[in-house]
């Protein structure tokens, strides 16, 4: 093996500064167009299919959120359900649901047909948002607010369930959001 001298002066001996084959360029455009097609996918599921939510995200102490809730809570409640409070904000109002292992801040009691503005926090680790039956998805994440404009559009009781591992009492952490007519 002799010695070889690699700097920016003497280039290195292989072939990777040779011209690409046109089978490899194919394929590298292939891909590219397959990527901006996902890319574009993005915005169209936001304003064609009525996904990817834009929230309004912002920076928040976790002990500031679960005071928060707390204070939404008592104001709002109209009793419990197996320990858990019963709140049922007015239209229009702030929503504050604490995620923390493994329970969720309260029951939801809301108006069918009325925006609310939802904000969904984690007082701890990360939390997964999941509304079963219908399929709402939103990651939570402590130290971030993420306010969410919401019309619940069918009456009925929907679970929420965390979908993000959190610690041995994961599988029992549900919650509930009732949505009366
Ligand atoms: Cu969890």
């Amino acid at each position: 093996m002799s010695k070889e001298f690699h700097s920016a002066l003497v280039s290195p001996t292989g072939v990777w500064w040779k011209p690409v084959h046109s089978q490899e360029k194919r394929w590298i455009t292939i891909s590219f167009i397959w990527c901006m097609v996902l890319f574009a996918m993005m915005p169209l599921w936001h304003f064609k299919g009525g996904q990817n939510p834009t929230g309004v995200r912002a920076r928040v102490d976790p002990a500031d959120f679960a005071e928060r809730t707390e204070r939404f809570n008592k104001e709002f409640q109209v009793g419990t359900e197996k320990g858990m409070p019963v709140v049922a904000p007015p239209p229009g109002a702030d929503v504050y649901l604490l995620a923390r292992m493994w329970s969720w801040s309260s029951v939801l009691k809301l108006k069918k047909d009325t925006e609310y503005m939802l904000h969904l926090s984690s007082a701890d680790v990360n939390h997964g948002f999941s509304l079963f039956p219908i399929n709402v998805n939103i990651q939570i994440v402590p130290g971030y607010d993420y306010g969410l404009k919401i019309t619940p559009n069918e009456a009925g009781e929907f679970r929420i369930i965390c979908n993000e591992f959190c610690g041995v009492g994961h599988h029992i952490m549900v919650g509930k959001v009732i949505v009366e007519e």
